[in-house]
């Protein structure tokens, strides 16, 4: 069955699967393994240029591309035992060639710390070849165990961009860490998607790292979504992999990592946050049809022809301009159905062509994310509509920005904190005395999950912790996620 169309805000997890449906994105549940989804043409043209804004970031920053294998021997992927321990219980195996059991069980890659350390011990000598950026982008498993979800959680994974870097001092990493949050930042900022940086608790940390630095955003519902990680590694895949590198005083060492990735959740992301009622709103920077362009039939022959000259001009301009763009001349549909249909998609302008403005050498132009129409001149064209997209991705930007800062509540008031998770506005930061048993204790008595603490460290100066009333050190987040 198709599902109805729902309100962004107030039906939020129902008004995502309406519209990866609706404007023909991403097919999921109708595919006979569970979370696992298609990515249709429409879908798939996001996701291509998704890619491209994250191969175009990591390689000005010195990162190389590669590509390895998906299958991971067990004997390698048990190398570094919290890493292990970690990912157990998601791991899918490969255990038949055809009819023959295999002697080597074979992994589907959850992660690829393991089999990227292991060549690395082949490849990498000296302190002189470092420090060294991989990334691949590459589709991974994890038989996930909470709910699964279009893009969002998935148990394959199919747009994983991994980076995995080696350096010859901790403090390399460490500021290999800031460059990994600085890409990020800008990736997640040309999206115009906002969010919060957290250093995650220790017991939450990615299997096998030092500590784990998180993005994450607060979805319409008030749910908070991990959209990207960086991990520094210190040096426990390379002990693990006895990977030793000659320094510069001829000794030794073990050297150190980092590794940090983003997934199919920043579709996920672009889609959730930009939205509305009417369904998508795209940057202009991602969209896979930047202007559709609608004539509005004439009723003479002669407007009609009008009409006609008028589109010209304006594919003219829009050629000019190397936009992508669609004509939609399609006979069988009305103007108004046709709006319809292109606001769903998010096309962030729309150019109606009709007789009676033509005659006056102008067209009017529609905004997506407001829906604001304005009249322009033939002759204004060329430099109108770049400065709307610039305009929208402004608004779009901000809009966001402003919405996930009014979801952010900080507080030392406990009954204040709980009301704000209960009635599902977003996250609290409560101030913490740095101690695990406090921040178990309030995520059971908020019922919500501990999300970290802000990034770089802010001091809750003056503050007690409100669970054991000790001096506080800094605050911790709590929101209910995905
Ligand atoms: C960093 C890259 C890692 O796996 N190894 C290589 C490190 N980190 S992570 O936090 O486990 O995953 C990185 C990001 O991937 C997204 N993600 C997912 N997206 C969709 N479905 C899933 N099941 C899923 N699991 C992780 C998250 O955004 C995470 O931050
Ligand atoms: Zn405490």
């Amino acid at each position: 069955m198709k599902p109805k169309r729902e309100r962004w805000a107030e039906e939020f997890p129902r008004w995502f699967d309406w519209i990866l449906d609706e404007a023909e994105l991403y097919d999921y549940g109708r595919y006979p393994v569970k979370g696992m989804g298609v990515w249709r043409p429409y879908g798939f043209q996001i996701r291509r240029r998704m890619i491209e804004l994250i191969r175009e970031i990591l390689d000005k920053r010195g990162h190389e591309e590669v590509l390895f294998p998906m299958l991971i021997p067990e004997l390698l992927l048990r190398r570094e035992k919290e890493h292990v321990k970690g990912f157990e219980d998601e791991v899918y195996w490969v255990t038949h060639g055809g009819l023959e059991p295999l002697d080597v069980k074979l992994a589907l890659r959850p992660t690829s710390e393991t089999s990227i350390t292991y060549m690395e011990t082949f490849w990498i000598k000296s302190y002189k070849q470092l420090p060294k950026k991989y990334y691949q982008i590459v589709s991974i498993f994890r038989y996930e165990t909470k709910a699964t979800r279009p893009m969002i959680r998935l148990r394959e994974v199919t747009t994983f961009k991994e980076a995995h870097t080696v350096h010859d001092t901790f403090e390399d990493a460490e500021r290999q860490v800031l460059e990994a949050i600085e890409s990020y930042k800008e990736f997640f900022d040309r999206l115009g998607i906002p969010y919060l940086i957290s250093r995650r608790p220790e017991w939450d940390k990615f299997a096998g790292a030092l500590y784990t630095i998180a993005f994450d955003t607060i979805m319409p519902d008030g749910r908070t979504l991990q959209i990207g990680t960086a991990h520094n590694l210190g040096q426990n895949f390379t002990k693990a992999f006895d990977f030793k590198i000659q320094l510069a005083d001829e000794s030794l060492d073990h050297p150190w990592q980092t590794s940090y990735g983003v997934s199919d959740r920043v579709v996920a992301t672009i889609v959730a946050v930009h939205g509305d009622d009417n369904g998508l709103v795209l940057p202009p920077e991602i969209a896979p049809i930047q202007v559709v362009v609608v004539p509005i039939p004439a009723k003479s022959e002669e407007d009609e022809q009008l009409v006609k000259e008028t589109l010209e001009k304006v594919r003219g301009v829009l050629e000019e301009l190397g936009l992508r763009y669609r004509i939609d001349d399609r006979d069988e549909l009305r103007p108004g159905a046709k709006f319809y249909y292109w606001e769903a998609r998010g096309v962030p302008v729309r150019i109606e062509v009709g007789a009676r403005e033509a005659r006056e050498e102008k067209v009017t132009l529609v905004r997506r994310d407001t829906l604001e129409k304005e009249q322009v001149p033939l002759e204004g064209l060329r430099e109108r509509i770049p400065s709307l997209m610039n305009e929208i991705y402004n608004s779009l930007r901000d809009r966001a920005w402003r919405e996930l800062r009014s979801r952010v509540l900080r507080t030392s008031n406990l009954e204040e904190a709980r009301r704000w998770i209960a009635e599902r506005r977003g996250v609290v930061e409560v101030p913490w005395c740095g101690r695990e048993e406090c921040a178990v204790h309030l995520e059971d008595e908020l019922d919500a999950k501990a999300l970290g603490s802000p990034w770089p460290l802010e001091r809750a100066s003056g503050e007690k912790c409100p669970v054991c009333g000790r001096e506080s050190i800094t605050w911790m987040r709590y929101s209910k996620s995905y």
